[in-house]
């Protein structure tokens, strides 16, 4: 590839398990890496995560909107493009307070009769564009997110209660999926990371990348991977996206 910045390609990320462990911060090698790929390609990162979730782990600036070309937080529901905001949807709207309430009301009940290792606070996030259902709660530690990670992988906690969420909303036109380690997302069918796509395909790219770590089918990278307007790369850690990063730019 020529040393001048090809503006029709554009890689996109997912943050967890792709650009940083997940929850955690960006690694300095990880950065350093990034802030090098954009003098070759356009980047872009598309999180199911809320802004500020992703501002703290891209280092805690605020101008983590500016440090990429392309800022989606939210699956792209709330999108940057070179600092400026260029969209953002609310759920609120979409849905109607009385299927909120159904679904809040439901999520409460089902996740006040599971016995974990333990249960913290915040069981449910109201976000602009989604709700987060966590049943061992968000203000849990570092330490008590992997114990739960542990105890679903064994107890398949989050897949039973996406199978309730699925059977008691069948009709309600929303969207159950495992995204993280330790909750569920909800929101409108059609708002998963597809949805950023839209801004992407204004700017006429001749080949749209995205990297992700949850690409099979049922996790929140499957939809945008498996797109036609995207050519789509499995990873299985910021290690290994660095690796395929290389191969495919820098070859
Ligand atoms: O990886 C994206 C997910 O990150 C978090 O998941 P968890 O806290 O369960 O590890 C959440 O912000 C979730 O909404 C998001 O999809």
């Amino acid at each position: 590839m020529a040393d001048k910045r090809d503006t029709s390609i554009i890689c996109i990320f997912d943050v967890d398990g792709t650009v940083t462990m997940p929850r955690l911060k960006i690694t300095e090698e990880m950065d350093a890496f990034m802030e090098n790929l954009k003098s070759k390609v356009v980047v872009g990162l598309v999180g199911g995560s809320d802004l500020s979730k992703i501002t703290e782990q891209m280092g805690g600036s605020a101008d983590v909107i500016k440090k990429f070309d392309y800022l989606f937080a939210e699956n792209g529901l709330v999108a940057f493009k070179n600092g400026e905001q260029i969209g953002q949807e609310n759920i609120q709207k979409a849905i109607g307070d009385e299927t909120l309430q159904k679904l809040i009301n439901f999520a409460l009940r089902y996740m006040s009769d599971l016995v974990l290792p333990c249960k913290r606070g915040t069981f449910v996030e109201f976000r602009s564009s989604m709700i987060n259902l966590c049943p061992v709660g968000r203000s849990c530690s570092q330490a008590e997110r992997q114990q739960f990670a542990e105890f679903d992988k064994q107890n398949n906690v989050r897949q039973k209660f996406v199978d309730a969420l699925r059977e008691e909303f069948k009709d309600a036109g929303l969207v159950f999926a495992i995204g993280g380690q330790i909750s569920i997302d909800v929101f409108p069918q059609g708002w998963d990371k597809r949805f950023c796509l839209q801004f992407l395909e204004k700017d006429n790219f001749k080949e749209i990348h995205f990297f992700g770590d949850k690409t099979m089918k049922g996790g929140n990278d499957h939809e945008i991977f498996a797109d036609s307007r995207t050519i789509g790369h499995t990873v299985t850690s910021p290690e290994d996206t660095r690796k395929q990063v290389t191969e495919l730019i820098y070859k």
